[in-house]
């Protein structure tokens, strides 16, 4: 049997739509996993029953996180928010930590996993942070704009290799402070963090990047999926 991956989808509040795309889906076929789109709900039994049946949880990308989550107020360049999605995501990462079933964070999903954990952000990148670095890219989204180092002796070393390599990269917020708990694994050049781990956890990995958009022809995407499918996997009650 494959493992059943749950995945967080866009909720567009104004659409009132929820919006996945086929690359995070594409990319878990291909690892060897079965996808399956979350509705979001912030009821704590549903959501209880949902990861006791899922073997692994991918928190996708989306709009910016609230900052009251981590004690700040609203930066004026602070883009849409779902706090409904923040509160979903905080209760279903509760309940799959507490199975310690394998959670991945991409992109808005690895910096929901700092704040989850007591980390900061920049909520606004241009302005807050001095770089020569467009973390922001325009189309086409599989190609690399900068690199990151990945650090030796982490998670993402032994998934990856150590050293640096080519990422894409689509995001206005990152990771101020980091969490109590969490290793820095991927630093990009202009010394942002781009790779989490958590210590303390069989498999809890958030990358910055988006492996998804690059999984038909880089290796390194596809062992990100693979990673974590295998982890799914080895959790996976027959
Ligand atoms: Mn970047």
């Amino acid at each position: 049997m494959r493992p059943v991956i749950g995945v967080v989808p866009l909720d567009d509040t104004e659409l009132k739509s929820l919006w996945m795309l086929n690359d995070y889906f594409d990319a878990l076929y291909e690892a060897g996993a079965v996808p399956v789109m979350l509705s979001i709900t912030d009821d704590e039994e549903d959501l209880a029953s949902l990861a006791e049946k899922l073997d692994g949880l991918l928190i996708t990308g989306g709009q910016d996180i609230d900052p009251a989550l981590y004690g700040e107020e609203p930066h004026e360049k602070l883009g849409s928010l779902s706090r409904l999605r923040d509160k979903m995501e905080t209760k279903l990462t509760d309940a799959f930590l507490k199975a310690d079933k394998p959670v991945l964070g991409i992109c808005r999903g690895m910096q929901f996993l700092n704040v989850y954990f007591g980390g900061t952000l920049y909520q606004d990148i241009p302005s807050q942070y001095e770089t020569d670095i467009a973390h922001d890219m325009e189309k086409p989204y599989d190609r690399f704009v900068h690199a990151v180092t990945i650090k030796k002796g982490t998670r993402l070393a032994d998934i990856l290799h150590p050293g640096e390599i080519g990422v894409n990269s689509l995001h206005h917020q990152a990771i101020k402070d980091l969490a109590p708990g969490l290793t820095a694994d991927a630093v990009s050049e202009d010394g942002l963090i781009e790779g989490i781990e958590h210590n303390d956890y069989s498999y809890v990995i958030g990358v910055q990047w988006h492996p998804e958009f690059m999984h038909l022809f880089n290796e390194n995407s596809k062992l990100i999926f693979r990673s974590f499918t295998d982890a799914a996997k080895s959790k996976k009650s027959y």
